[in-house]
């Protein structure tokens, strides 16, 4: 599994040596590697395995406490050097930028070079996967690479810019056999593309490489784009969290992060929302294991009933409501509810739409909207009449109370026991709705976050681009335009072809008609074939 994911939420154990002793690649104390991975040991501590000794719990976490002192201390000091200023700065692109970033006078700080290549390896510890070489993009990560290759005992390979015209000619210099694994070091991403060219190259010339490390992630969908190409990104710093470290330290004035964070959300909406409206590809193609069981369990549903159908049954009464899920069941991937609409819920309700959840293999999915705080969201939704966590299987949240009520769904679902997905509603279907780009852009990097736990959005269009968080979209109907109350209407064709969204939502244009198991049958089909046709 390839994910976007940052240095310091993470840590792993270190590698075992062969005598059994805990064998950190960095000597963590000095803030800087050990030389002592052997030509043998040269997975670069990949393999990490896990212990179970409560020393190791305490170890975990002295670590992960490294880590985070490792990474306040690299973000003061390059601060102090220069290498990241704050200000107003014209950007190439012609975007002025409250911040700009250039590595390149780490050069010339060699603690700062050490603490550099020493929090790359920690990094390295995250991976799961082995690496044979590593490579610097050029010019400025060289350096780091190549300090980084000195600490850490790593083979080292050189990709060059330009290649000579007499000579060997060679394009990578250094060893390396076919099929040998590379991972790449880049000091900043932005748009992902120099770390693309570079990959582009190693791959001709018979490399294999799926993952990078870098320094700082701007977030300006660089990642997304790598994963794209089937590279996984990891990152020392994210420029959000570099800048909230400068805030702790007071190294930044609160107003002026406020300022950052803003630019960083705008510039991250641009390049994540604005896509053209044409031929955007669905996301059900990145069907492939995503870490995420509850995602995994609906795409595998969606492929095997050739359904990316959602219906919504906003009924009043237990007889219509398990009337309609067994009428539909066999077309569709999702039943949505509304359990409060239900007169007679009753904990039988729930087991015998479980029952045919089971009997037709679809999920539940409660469209409960949570928008109160942790603590009251998580009585909401495991405690009252309807328990909503003891059966469904995805639920959706207003994002505008923060984080602190994705961690109280999170934490209730984890006592609950089942694995339950989380949508957010990134965007709605009504006229006239408060939601704006900047408010789903914040969405968006909320989910990414919040996953495994948040899977997706409920919106009117792609949001992510790699497709890992996919999009349910209401508001679907062929025979209609809107209702009275404000709901608007597009076509699956609209949505899934000009959209880019995965999975329809229709409520009214099903179980309002004369046949809901025929009309969810011909939605069905018709969404698959404009698909896939
Ligand atoms: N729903 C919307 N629009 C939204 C959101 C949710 O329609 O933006 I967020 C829900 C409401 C209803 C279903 O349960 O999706 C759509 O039903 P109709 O297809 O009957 O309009």
């Amino acid at each position: 599994m390839t994910h976007c994911v940052e240095g310091e939420l993470t840590p792993q154990r270190p590698a075992k040596t062969s005598c059994g002793d805990v064998a950190p690649c960095c000597d963590r104390n000095e803030g800087h590697s050990s030389p002592r991975a052997t030509q043998g040991e040269r997975r670069l501590a990949c393999g990490a395995e896990h212990g179970t000794g409560c020393e190791e719990d305490l170890f975990f976490v002295s670590t992960k406490r490294r880590r985070f002192l490792g990474m306040e201390q690299l973000a003061k000091d390059l601060f102090e050097i220069g290498a990241v200023k704050f200000g107003t700065f014209k950007l190439k692109s012609g975007i002025t930028s409250p911040f700009y970033v250039d590595l390149r006078v780490a050069v010339s700080y060699p603690r700062v070079l050490r603490s550099i290549a020493a929090l790359y390896l920690e990094c390295l510890q995250d991976f799961s996967g082995a690496f044979d070489v590593i490579c610097g993009v050029p010019y400025t990560a060289l350096p780091f690479a190549t300090a980084m290759a000195v600490q850490g005992d790593l083979p080292m390979v050189m990709c060059r810019k330009e290649v000579k015209d007499h000579g060997t000619r060679r394009v990578v210099e250094g060893a390396f056999t076919q099929g040998s694994r590379c991972l790449i070091i880049e000091d900043v991403v932005t748009s992902g593309s120099s770390i693309l060219e570079v990959v582009g190259a190693l791959r001709a010339e018979g490399l294999k490489v799926d993952h990078a490390i870098v320094l700082l992630d701007r977030e300006q969908g660089g990642c997304e784009a790598l994963l794209g190409q089937g590279i996984g990104l990891r990152s020392v710093f994210r420029i959000s969290n570099l800048v909230g470290t400068l805030r702790n330290l007071n190294l930044l004035e609160p107003g002026k992060v406020d300022m950052i964070l803003d630019f960083i959300c705008t510039a991250r909406a641009a390049s994540d929302v604005k896509r053209p409206e044409t031929n955007v590809p669905s996301a059900l193609p990145v069907a492939a294991s995503s870490s995420s069981p509850v995602r995994d369990q609906l795409y595998s549903i969606a492929e095997k009933k050739r359904s990316i159908l959602c219906v919504a049954t906003d009924v009043q009464s237990t007889k219509e409501l398990l009337g309609i899920a067994d009428a539909v069941g066999p077309h569709i991937c999702v039943l949505k509810l509304h359990a409060d609409i239900i007169q007679d819920w009753t904990t039988d309700t729930s087991r015998r739409l479980r029952e045919l959840a089971d009997k037709h293999s679809f999920m539940l999915f409660e469209d409960r909207k949570f928008a109160d705080i942790g603590n009251t969201v998580v009585a909401q939704f495991s405690a009252g009449v309807h328990r909503i966590s003891s059966w469904a299987d995805i639920v959706n949240a207003h994002a505008i109370p923060g984080p602190g009520l994705i961690e109280g769904l999170r934490h209730a679902c984890a006592i609950s026991g089942r694995m339950i997905g989380l949508l957010l509603v990134a965007q709605m279907s009504s006229k006239g709705n408060l939601i704006d780009e900047r408010y789903t852009a914040t969405c968006l990097r909320m989910a990414r976050e919040a996953f495994p736990f948040c899977i997706g959005f409920i919106a009117q269009e792609r949001l992510d681009p790699t497709g890992k968080l996919f999009v349910m979209a209401p508001g679907v109907q062929l025979d209609s335009k809107g209702d009275q109350l404000g709901q608007q209407y597009n076509s699956p064709e609209y949505l899934l072809k000009r959209k880019g969204v995965d999975f329809l939502i229709v409520g009214r244009g099903i179980y309002g008609s004369e046949e809901p198991a025929k009309a969810a049958q011909m939605y069905k089909e018709l969404s698959w074939s404009v698909l896939h046709g």
